[in-house]
């Protein structure tokens, strides 16, 4: 593709003719663009994203639009989330080495990242809402998010690379300001783009009109723009995540920013909290316990995860300027006490970011399958209700709530509560 040509949205029609002279394209699909069968499938909000089969091989194109896509062209957002989804993308990979799929291309004033193929690997949302397993999916994300906090921290990175990153960062400032309004903000009031089920008014006016629970929030957001501890995914839900039965990968990054450590862990379990309450829409009840216990499990899973490998990052991998060796080991000093600080204040970001997230997605713009799908709005409004609540309690008590467990006892409480 020639560098000088001018950005415009690509066509199944037009996208052959573009990408046909890159020798990284047709080293893997053949050069015969006229044999290849272009589909778009892009389902998420902002962009496109076609499959290129060749007779050998598929991979996929991502084109960033010039406007969020859910939306339309009256909300204009910067082609640079792509230069910024593919520098986070880089850094994932070299931070946990096969998390995210492989590159081939990237083109910035076409705003188009081409990348591998994912295949047979489906959205883990629509696995969770189909009720089906995946074998290491706890495992595989409470590794990304430890490797990649730890890795892109100041307990890593050289002070002048960690710096000059954050500053680079700072760039993706329209995909931060989606975040700091969507979902920070706009939950707690009546603002314009919201929607909610019917039905459910009582609890979100309990919501709304709970002072506390807004200055909570908004704490959280102080967080979120002044903190920038580590390089995050930064939109790190289950659409996030594609599996097979027994893969995990991690796409999407393009709301990477520096921020809170525990920001993707948080919002990524927030996420598993939503499919747990939203499957009594989808399940009978023969087969709805074992697969809310599973869910269940697999929080667990991340999270156990996360904390072994964090920890065994810092006792390995501890070369930036947080917390040195110089100042602990070296001097016979144990910097466990430490560790376990440093620990407890992810934790609490996590559990106020996970309730928050627990919010945005009832009541803000952007709603989730989990809970869309349930076409009964009776039902899918009282199982939102108990999201809600719980949300709030995370939100309320994110320094008081001790460990995962305590998570699972309360999402099997609240799962068996009413609430409107
Ligand atoms: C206008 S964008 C809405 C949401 O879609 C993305 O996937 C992010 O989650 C964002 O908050
Ligand atoms: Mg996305």
């Amino acid at each position: 593709m020639k560098d000088d040509l001018e950005y415009e949205p690509l066509t199944p029609e037009t996208l052959p003719g573009r990408l046909k002279n890159l020798e990284s394209v047709t080293s893997l699909i053949g050069n015969k663009s006229e044999e290849w069968k272009v589909t778009e499938v892009g389902d998420g909000n902002l962009n496109l994203v076609f499959v290129v089969e060749g007779k050998q091989a598929s991979l996929i194109v991502k084109q960033a639009l010039p406007y969020v896509r859910l939306v339309g062209d009256s909300w204009p957002l910067p082609l640079s989330r792509s230069f910024f989804e593919h520098e986070t993308l880089c850094r994932q990979a070299i931070r946990d080495p096969g998390s995210v799929p492989q590159i081939y291309y990237f083109n910035k004033k076409q705003a188009i990242i081409v990348m591998e193929m994912l295949s047979p690997h489906v959205i883990l949302r629509k696995k969770l809402i189909a009720g089906e397993y995946v074998n290491g999916l706890g495992k595989t994300l409470g590794n990304f998010c430890a490797r990649t906090a730890f890795r892109g921290s100041d307990l890593s990175l050289a002070t002048n690379d960690k710096k000059k990153d954050t500053a680079l960062f700072q760039g993706n400032v329209e995909l931060m300001a989606i975040t700091e309004n969507l979902i920070f903000t706009e939950p707690y009031f009546e603002a314009e783009m919201n929607h909610h089920t019917d039905g459910l008014e009582p609890v979100v006016k309990t919501l709304r009109s709970d002072v506390s629970l807004k200055q909570e929030v908004q704490h959280m957001l102080v967080k979120f723009t002044s903190n920038t501890e580590t390089l995050l995914h930064g939109d790190l839900h289950s659409g996030s995540v594609m599996c097979t039965d027994n893969e995990t990968k991690i796409i999407d990054p393009e709301f990477g920013f520096y921020g809170p450590m525990g920001f993707d862990i948080g919002m990524l379990i927030s996420n598993f909290l939503m499919a747990y309450f939203s499957q009594p829409g989808h399940r009978t009840e023969n087969t709805l316990e074992k697969y809310q216990n599973w869910i269940l499990s697999i929080i667990e899973e991340i999270y156990s995860t996360f904390i072994s490998e964090f920890s065994n990052l810092w006792r390995n991998e501890r070369h930036g300027i947080l917390f040195p060796k110089s100042l602990f080991e070296s001097q016979g000093h144990s910097s466990e006490g430490a560790l376990n600080g440093v620990l407890d204040h992810i934790w609490s970001d996590a559990l106020g970011v996970c309730g928050i997230e627990m919010h945005r997605r009832i009541l803000s713009l952007a709603h989730n399958a989990d809970f869309e799908e349930i076409s009964d709005l009776k039902t899918r409004a009282e199982l939102e209700a108990r999201n809600l609540m719980m949300g709030r309690q995370l939100i309320l008590e994110r320094n008081q709530i001790k460990d995962i467990q305590a998570i699972q006892t309360l999402a099997r409480k609240y799962n068996s509560e009413k609430h409107l």
